[in-house]
């Protein structure tokens, strides 16, 4: 059977495949509402939108696994979960052959051509069908799923809601195997709970690989038995942070990761970098050092500082036995084909003291059967066959492509290339997630320019390693094997423009990891799924757009970046009359009063007028507060810019003192002044709590709810 279809502009075909619905029609709720668009992410390799109400779950509505193998009750049972908590249903899951009535439909027994990944997916008044070779394919099609039911499904708590699955007809696989997402959990730790969060925020849009950057100068952040210090010393230390005694994760920490990834269908790729990037294995392990004594423990914000002693064959020797304990422990832990080895960053090695490292790495890597990956410089060293590099260059590399000064970068790729490297794609100025959207982002850093969602969304894979133009690959298309996107973490603070002071404000790592993800991984997501021909920039911040109220149910703190149309007050749709809200207590004007001075409080929440608050967005993005019974503006008194000054109301002047930028943190908002940048706070949570602005500090306190 053959579809085509028209999606804006463009044609897409859909090649041979029969989708049948095996199930007894039943009618749907005479009360189901037109289903939404579906605004599916990634893309998929063929959509046809469907005509009439669509399918609507009940609490009677099975989940039918048409196998007994247990991978794929595993996933019908991973989506009943899922549903649980938002639709307030428990639905049953069933074995057997054929399709019941009122059902979801995972079939396994799908077509060879569907590949590992790839699903059909069909819903209508009837049901839902998704099929696939096998459980890994259909929990790809589930990810789809989830996002044709309305956005309150990923709520965690009871939604009222009509619970229908857009009706649509999906053939999808992925354009490249490998689509990964790395946590730097060693210049910021991540414990175990934030690894699996964001595990299931990746998996949701069909990642399937998660690389730990395990080791760095910052820390060490695997126990490995036979090396107690790494753990005892190399991890007491974060970027900003010392005297830790537990941030590291110990072997069944690592194995529970490992299989809640296994559960999410992603693969762990741990990396214990070198030979730079070491000062927490210096420090823990003298004889890594020429003078064989321990270096102090580094809690700085600076690359390229340490490098194992290779000067000698004595420290070679002991940084190769080092390295077969490490990769060792590692390997046994680790279910997954790679190892990565990292590579990077290494300005005082000669190149026989590099190559010797990679050697000794390489060798440990290939007697535990694992498969070496690394930075793209590990190309410049010998590497075992079937290696994969990641390359991390930039556009300003691209354009010496083909000249007499080709950079270093492109050197390093050509000779991983002439040895029959695959490679992963990392381009910093599109995939790395550490870099900052624009000037107003608090966290992370800008060498590699500004990074906003539509530069992390428009390249191609196949290209980046050629010229601007898009010709010259110097990676041949049969190389690639996937795309990254990388979460480093160094300057995972608040006004990171700066080096951090005490003043400074640490966010959760999920709370960082959120706000530097949403929107740009959907957006790489769909750049490693999605066929280029597929992908249109203005079609994708349309489907994105309705992503936003997912992440808000979900209690994801995206950034709401200001090229996206959010719906709702999700996003830059703020403007409208709302309750501010933090701890049940809302911002309210004391007796109503209508006198300009009188300060702001936080009351039990009434409904009054008092307590609302007309929003009104400027042309700075910041917002207006107008308090809709005095018609005075939320104001900080005198303009100040210290920490502690009142806010009161006052007549409106559009001064930045009475301008404020809000920005979704998990769980609400924060109000920051744009003149002060400090955020609106309250006392506490009891009636009559006096509203002041005050430095972020992480508190509930800060914590608005926009109603
Ligand atoms: C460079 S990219 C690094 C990391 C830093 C990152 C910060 C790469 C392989 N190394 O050590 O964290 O820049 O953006």
């Amino acid at each position: 059977m053959h579809w085509s279809f028209r999606r804006g502009r463009r044609l897409v075909v859909l090649a041979s495949v029969a989708v049948t619905l095996p199930l007894t029609a039943v009618p749907s709720p005479a009360s189901a509402a037109p289903a939404p668009a579906a605004a599916v992410v990634p893309q998929p390799v063929s959509q046809l939108a469907g005509q009439g109400p669509g399918f609507t779950l009940t609490a009677a509505t099975r989940i039918a696994v048409l196998s007994g193998d247990s991978a794929s009750v595993g996933v019908g049972t991973y989506l009943a979960d899922l549903l649980a908590p938002a639709t307030g249903y428990t639905l049953q899951v069933v074995g057997g052959t054929s399709a019941p009535a009122n059902a979801v439909v995972l079939d396994p027994g799908g077509p060879e051509s569907l590949g590992a990944e790839g699903y059909t997916l069909s819903s209508g008044g009837s049901g839902v069908v998704v099929r696939a070779r096998g459980a890994q394919g259909l929990f790809r099609g589930v990810q789809t799923l989830r996002q044709l039911l309305p956005a309150a499904v990923e709520s965690r708590t009871r939604q009222s809601a009509s619970w229908t699955v857009a009706p649509t007809e999906i053939s999808d696989s992925p354009r490249y195997e490998y689509r990964g997402v790395m946590l730097d959990v060693a210049r910021r730790f991540f414990p175990v709970a934030q690894v699996k969060r964001y595990i299931d925020e990746a998996a949701a849009y069909k990642i399937n690989k998660l690389h730990l950057h395990l080791t760095d100068d910052q820390g060490w952040r695997i126990a490995v038995d036979a090396l107690p210090n790494l753990t005892k010393v190399g991890a007491s230390t974060q970027s900003g942070f010392t005297g830790g005694t537990d941030w590291y994760y110990t072997a069944a920490d690592y194995r529970e990761i490992v299989s809640y990834a296994a559960s999410r269908f992603m693969t762990v790729v741990p990396e214990i970098d070198g030979p730079g990037h070491t000062r927490s294995a210096l420090a823990s392990v003298p004889e890594l050092n020429c003078d064989d004594r321990a270096k102090a423990p580094y809690s700085g914000f600076d690359v390229g500082i340490s490098l194992y002693c290779l000067s000698d064959q004595k420290h070679k020797d002991a940084t190769r036995s080092f390295l077969q304990t490490v990769i060792k422990a590692v390997a046994a832990l680790t279910p997954g084909p790679y190892i990565h080895l990292g590579g990077d960053e290494t300005p005082q090695a000669t190149s026989e003291q590099y190559d010797s490292y990679v050697k000794a790495a390489a060798d440990a890597t290939a007697a535990e059967k694992k498969t070496v990956m690394g930075w793209h410089q590990l190309g410049q060293s010998p590497l075992p066959a079937g290696s994969l590099l990641q390359y991390w260059g930039e556009d300003s590399d691209r354009r010496s492509i083909g000249t007499t000064t080709e950079t270093t970068s492109v050197g390093e790729v050509r000779k991983g290339v002439a040895q029959g490297a695959g490679f992963i794609m990392s381009p910093s100025d599109h995939a790395y997630l550490d870099m900052k959207y624009d000037a107003s982002t608090p966290y992370g850093l800008s060498w590699s320019g500004y990074v906003p969602v539509q530069r992390s969304y428009e390249w191609d894979p196949a290209t980046v390693t050629g010229k601007l133009d898009g010709t010259g690959a110097i990676v041949p298309a049969q190389k690639i094997a996937g795309v990254e996107a990388a979460l480093w973490a160094d300057r995972a603070y608040r006004g990171s423009s700066a080096l951090p002071n005490s003043s400074t404000y640490w966010p959760a790592p999920q709370e960082y990891a959120d706000f530097m993800s949403f929107p740009r991984l959907p957006a790489l997501a769909e750049v490693g799924w999605s066929p280029q021909s597929a992908r249109d920039w203005n079609d994708f911040r349309q489907r994105l757009a309705q992503h936003g109220p997912r992440w808000t149910a979900a209690g994801i703190g995206f950034y709401a970046a200001p090229d996206i149309a959010w719906p709702g007050p999700s996003g830059t749709g703020l403007d409208g009359v709302h309750t501010l809200t933090t701890g049940g207590k809302a911002l309210d004007v004391p007796g109503s009063s209508t006198v300009p001075g009188t300060r702001l409080v936080t009351w039990t929440a009434h409904g009054g007028a008092n307590q609302k608050w007309s929003f009104t967005r400027q042309s700075d993005g910041t917002y207006t507060l107008v308090n809709q019974a005095s018609g005075l503006c939320a104001d900080v008194s005198g303009g100040s810019t210290s920490a502690g000054a009142a806010v009161a109301q006052w007549t409106c002047t559009g001064n930045t003192n009475q301008r404020w930028t809000a920005t979704p943190v998990s769980g609400g908002y924060t109000l920051a002044s744009a003149k002060s940048g400090l955020l609106l706070t309250t006392a506490s949570t009891a009636d009559d709590a006096l509203v002041t602005q005050q430095a972020a500090s992480g508190s509930a306190l800060q914590r608005w709810t926009i109603g």
